[in-house]
């Protein structure tokens, strides 16, 4: 399997969607308004991870391309839950990939804890040898979903997948707490952003001084 050459569609459909979705975010700094982006970041699985995965869906590595769905990934993280929705709206009607598929992990939570809203596009790529249609997988979560998810992935790297269970109910408290705060914020939503309004402009003042 030659790794370079397979995973180099993937690296520039990363690389474009990157950009695309950051862009969104610059869209809303220069109307001054709220913007449901808080960052984006984006990643080509590791070959390890993938060849893991592979091994434990029991699939051939020359199925990888087909089976695996988040060669790509793209995570897009915002301040409120509402904010996810409205990232999901935008990208809903957007014309430069077609979604296949969306889990609502924020509804539906995982067995973990997990929540994240995913969706899997498949977005065309331009090489030399013409379009080559490629699967990406989009995570859309809070800033408070991040934190967790993170954390929880460190816990299971280290523990292979294995993590004890007392560490296991911490983690369900945690999402559940996590959750909580997404609630709390979304209660004071308004009021949050109407903060952030006043010391951006106070900002771009100061910059102008
Ligand atoms: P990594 O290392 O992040 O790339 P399935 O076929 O349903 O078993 P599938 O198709 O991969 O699994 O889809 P799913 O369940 O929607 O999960 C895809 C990705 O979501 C995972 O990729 C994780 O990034 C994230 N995810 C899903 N569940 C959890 C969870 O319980 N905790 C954390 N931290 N992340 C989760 P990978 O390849 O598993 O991992």
């Amino acid at each position: 399997m030659n790794w370079e050459v397979l995973l180099a569609p993937y690296a520039q459909a990363v690389d474009e969607l990157k950009v695309k979705l950051r862009g969104m975010r610059k869209q809303y700094e220069n109307e001054s308004s709220h913007s449901p982006i808080e960052f984006v970041t984006g990643r080509v699985k590791p070959i390890s991870s993938i060849i893991d995965k592979a091994r434990r869906k029991e699939l051939p590595i020359d199925q990888v391309e087909n089976e695996i769905q988040d060669i790509a990934g793209l995570r897009v993280v915002c301040q409120f839950v509402d904010d996810i929705y409205a990232v999901v709206e935008m990208l809903r009607n957007r014309k430069d990939f077609i979604i296949l598929e969306e889990k609502d992990y924020i509804s539906d939570k995982k067995e973990s804890g997990y929540r994240s809203y995913h969706m899997i596009i498949h977005y065309p790529v331009e090489t030399i040898k013409g379009e080559k249609m490629l699967s990406a997988e989009l995570q859309i979560r809070t800033l408070a979903m991040n934190f967790w998810a993170t954390n929880e992935h460190s816990l299971n790297y280290k523990y292979s997948g294995q993590i004890p269970v007392e560490i296991q109910s911490r983690l369900k408290r945690a999402a559940e707490a996590a959750f909580r705060l997404d609630e709390e914020m979304s209660a004071i939503r308004h009021e949050v952003q109407e903060a952030q309004k006043i010391f951006r402009k106070k900002k771009e003042r100061d910059n102008r001084e």
